[in-house]
């Protein structure tokens, strides 16, 4: 394994990878897609997927918004993965941050939970989630690596899936996570850092 910047952690029988990376080559059993309330696709990490996978996701992502309405933010949905080499995207929907005192964190630790459980359902071993909301939803990004981490690890201790990979598009974001992983690894019993298999 040689993706770039790559550490890994281990919580239980469960493994936490931070990666640099273009998460539309993931090939884990489903990607998460920062996506906005209206399904119908937008720039970003939204845009790369929506790109990548071909039309059957969009024509996937109106028919779930035809039946259902809008997806709230904190809430998550799935599709197959089209053309994309994961089997399933699992589109959540993350906070726009104002100042915090709106119950960003709260919104945000849903969207990697409601994810992590939709994968469970889907009988994924394997998922990889973008840094959500911290790009045009504005984010800080030391914060929503703070949340992001401590959900997933806390859902880790229990779950069918083996495996999380946190795919970060910058230095600057993996950094963050990095620096916020070694953290909680100092507070959380067994959450253990494994190697730093390629350095960043
Ligand atoms: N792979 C991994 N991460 C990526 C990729 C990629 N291919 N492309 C961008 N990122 P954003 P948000 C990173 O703005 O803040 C969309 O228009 C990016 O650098 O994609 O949740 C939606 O439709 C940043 O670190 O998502 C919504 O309207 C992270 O993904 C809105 O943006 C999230 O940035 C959602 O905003």
């Amino acid at each position: 394994m040689n993706d770039a910047g790559r550490q890994q952690y281990r919580i239980g029988g469960s493994l936490l990878d931070l990666i640099i990376g273009d998460i539309t080559n993931e090939t884990t059993d489903a990607i998460v897609n920062a996506a906005n309330s209206s399904l119908l696709g937008g720039g970003g990490v939204d845009g790369a997927i929506q790109r990548a996978a071909g039309p059957l996701l969009l024509a996937e992502c109106k028919r779930i918004r035809a039946q259902h309405g809008p997806l709230p933010p904190g809430r998550a949905v799935a599709t197959s993965g089209a053309s994309l080499k994961a089997k399933h995207v699992i589109h959540t929907v993350g906070p726009v941050w104002q100042d915090g005192s709106n119950g960003e964190a709260a919104t945000l630790a849903s969207c990697y939970r409601e994810s992590m459980k939709l994968a469970e359902q889907l009988s994924c071993l394997s998922v990889s989630f973008p840094s959500i909301s911290t790009g045009a939803f504005g984010y800080p990004v030391y914060d929503a690596a703070r949340t992001a981490l401590a959900t997933i690890v806390e859902h880790l201790r229990t779950s069918s899936v083996k495996t999380v990979r946190f795919v970060l598009f910058d230095i600057r974001t993996h950094r963050a996570y990095s620096t916020e992983a070694r953290k909680l690894a100092a507070r959380v019993p067994g959450f253990q850092f494994e190697d730093d298999a390629a350095g960043s």
